[in-house]
C-alpha cells in the first residue's frame, strides 16, 4: 500500500466571519487553540511548508480565519480537503467564559459552520491542566454534531523528557503528541484526519 500523503497545499482566503468564509462544499478540519501553541506551525509540519501559514514567537499572529486548499494522496487516489487556521484564544490565567476570552465572529464560526468535520484542539504539552482548555474541550463538546470528531493534539511534545511524555499520553489516551521543530507526530495527525473525513482504513 502507498502511504499517504500530502501532494498539494496551498492558501485559498482569510475570511473575517463565518459571513466571508469560502463557499462550505468541502470539508474543513480546523486548527484551534491558545495564542502561541502551534496552530500555524504544526499546518506548516503537516503539509511541509515552512511558511504556508504564517508563524510567529509573538502570541496573535494569525488575526483572521484562514482557509488551506489540501490535496491527499492515497493509493493513486487524490482526495480533496481543506485546513482552517484560527486565531488563538487569549492567555486569560483564570478561565473566563469563552465569549469573553475569543471573539464572537470565532464562536458563530465553530458552532455553525456546516463543512467542520474536525476540530483539532492543539493544546500545550508542558500545561495539559490548562483551566482554559479544559473549557474548550468541554465547550466544543456541548455542540459537537454526530457527523464531526475531536482530536487532542499536543504541540511542543520535545520539552517534555521522557517520563513526562509517558505520562501524558498514559493521563490522554486519545491524545496525538507532536513536536514542530523536530518533525515528529504528524503522520498519526493524517490519519486522523483522512479517517474522519473519508472513512477508515487500515493502514
Ligand atoms: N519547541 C517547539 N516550538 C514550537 C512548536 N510548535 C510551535 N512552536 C513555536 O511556538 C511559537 C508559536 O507558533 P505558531 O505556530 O505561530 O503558534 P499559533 O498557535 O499559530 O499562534 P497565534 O497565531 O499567535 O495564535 C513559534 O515560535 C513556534 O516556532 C513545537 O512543537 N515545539
Ligand atoms: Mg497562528
Amino acid at each position: 500500500m502507498m502511504p499517504l500523503r500530502v501532494i498539494d497545499a496551498r492558501f485559498i482566503k482569510s475570511a473575517q466571519s463565518i459571513h466571508d468564509s469560502l463557499d462550505d462544499t468541502m470539508s474543513e478540519v480546523v486548527f484551534l487553540g491558545r495564542s502561541n501553541v502551534g496552530k500555524s506551525s504544526t499546518i506548516n509540519s503537516l503539509t511541509e511548508r515552512k511558511a504556508l501559514a504564517k508563524s510567529s514567537s509573538t502570541p496573535g499572529k494569525t488575526q483572521l480565519i484562514n482557509f488551506f486548499e489540501v490535496k491527499y494522496r492515497l493509493d493513486d487516489e487524490d482526495y480533496a480537503l481543506r485546513y482552517v487556521d484560527l486565531p488563538g484564544f487569549g492567555y486569560a490565567k483564570v478561565s473566563k467564559t469563552l465569549k469573553e476570552v475569543w471573539q464572537k465572529n470565532l464562536v458563530e464560526f465553530i458552532q455553525n459552520r456546516i463543512s467542520i468535520r474536525l476540530f483539532i484542539h492543539l493544546r500545550d504539552a508542558r500545561h495539559p491542566h490548562a483551566l482554559i482548555d479544559e473549557d474548550v474541550q468541554k465547550y466544543i463538546s456541548e455542540f459537537i454534531r454526530p457527523d464531526q470528531k475531536y482530536l487532542t493534539v499536543f504541540t511542543k511534545i520535545d520539552k517534555l523528557k521522557q517520563k513526562e511524555r509517558a505520562k501524558l499520553m498514559k493521563e490522554f489516551p486519545g491524545a496525538i503528541t507532536i513536536s514542530n521543530t523536530k518533525k515528529s507526530g504528524t503522520l498519526k495527525v493524517h490519519q486522523e484526519i483522512f479517517e474522519t473525513v473519508f472513512g477508515e482504513r487500515e493502514w
